[in-house]
């Protein structure tokens, strides 16, 4: 009888505590409205990374496809970027000294190389240290210099931007409605540079805005399970009716202390299937994202191109 209700008891405990992150989805129907109309403006041939508005049907204002700290935060230094920024040729071309040394709270150096489709922010125990300078497009890479102590708690919000607004696509030139996709590569070293850690399938990836959806029901969500591979993916010329789903992000998604262990194991991804072949932003840095013995994977969610607003986390000892 005692251990009936101890067995109760727990589970009750197990349930109040994973309630705190398993929430239903909620949804908005049509275009958001443009609160922002870019955060930079690269000029022709770039794309602007507008920020919108848009009531869920839980009567929650949801900001897409993110609210970020772009505005605020630093910005990590540039490998390549060409909206005003450094064009390196190659990784032998960086100046690491030219690099600032962020704080996490730590003594101990480390350099982390990123390239985001389309947009990072970089936490490290907890603490914000980096924006990806460009939003949206052009698509560049970045090099971040930190101090910190281990364990690394390494936590990064990553957004695949929207020309839509809360309708996660873009206007290709032949569909009105194209979803792109996301991805995510990174590369951690120590002072001697010794891989610590690089992006693969032991991370964690969750998403809280996945969109468009042509028919919500095609969404497996179930706990921390949020499937979008069963929706149609398709570009589309008439969007009317589409919708986006929402999922609250947890406070403390940044911190040593949050659990992830429920989330789903990320998805690694190709470079082909990133697109990111004829990139310079990728290929003059092969030898830190496609390294011999230490080869980071582009990664995300179970679905690259549906899902818009990532968290990925990884602990390092
Ligand atoms: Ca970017
Ligand atoms: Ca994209
Ligand atoms: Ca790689
Ligand atoms: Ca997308």
């Amino acid at each position: 009888m005692i251990a009936r209700i101890i067995a109760a008891a727990v589970l009750c405990a197990s349930t109040s505590v994973s309630s705190l992150y398993a929430q239903e989805a909620s949804f908005s129907t049509g275009l958001a409205s443009q609160i922002k109309p870019g955060l930079i403006d690269c000029g022709p041939g770039s794309r602007l990374s507008a920020v919108g508005e848009i009531r869920s049907n839980e009567n929650t204002m949801r900001t897409v496809p993110a609210a970020t700290n772009f505005e605020s935060a630093p910005k990590a230094s540039d490998l390549f970027n060409e909206c005003g920024g450094t064009r390196l040729l190659s990784i032998s071309q960086l100046d690491l000294q030219s690099v600032p040394v962020l704080d996490a709270g730590g003594v101990e150096e480390f350099v982390m190389y990123l390239f985001a489709d389309n947009y990072f922010e970089l936490y490290i125990n907890g603490q914000l240290l980096a924006v990806d300078p460009v939003p949206f497009t052009p698509l560049n890479s970045s090099v971040v210099r930190f101090k910190a102590d281990r364990p690394l708690t390494i936590a990064v919000m990553a957004v695949d931007w929207e020309e839509n607004l809360g309708l996660g696509s873009e206007n290709d030139g032949d569909k009105a409605f194209q979803p792109g996709n996301g991805g995510f590569v990174a590369h951690l070293q120590d002072l001697a540079k010794n891989t610590v850690t690089i992006t693969n399938r032991r991370w964690r990836a969750q998403t809280f805005y996945t969109s468009p959806l042509q028919n919500r029901d095609c969404l497996v969500a179930s706990r921390q399970i949020r499937r979008s591979t069963p929706c149609d993916d398709r570009g589309v010329d008439n969007a009317d009716g589409f919708s986006a789903a929402y999922w609250d992000l947890p406070l403390d998604w940044m911190m040593p202390s949050f659990d992830d262990r429920s989330w789903p194991s990320a998805s690694s991804y190709s470079n082909k299937a990133v697109g990111v072949e004829s990139k310079k932003a990728f290929t003059n840095f092969r030898d830190v994202f496609d390294t011999e013995g230490a080869d980071a994977d582009f990664i995300w969610t179970s679905n690259l191109i549906l899902d818009n607003l990532v968290i990925l986390r990884k602990t390092v000892e």
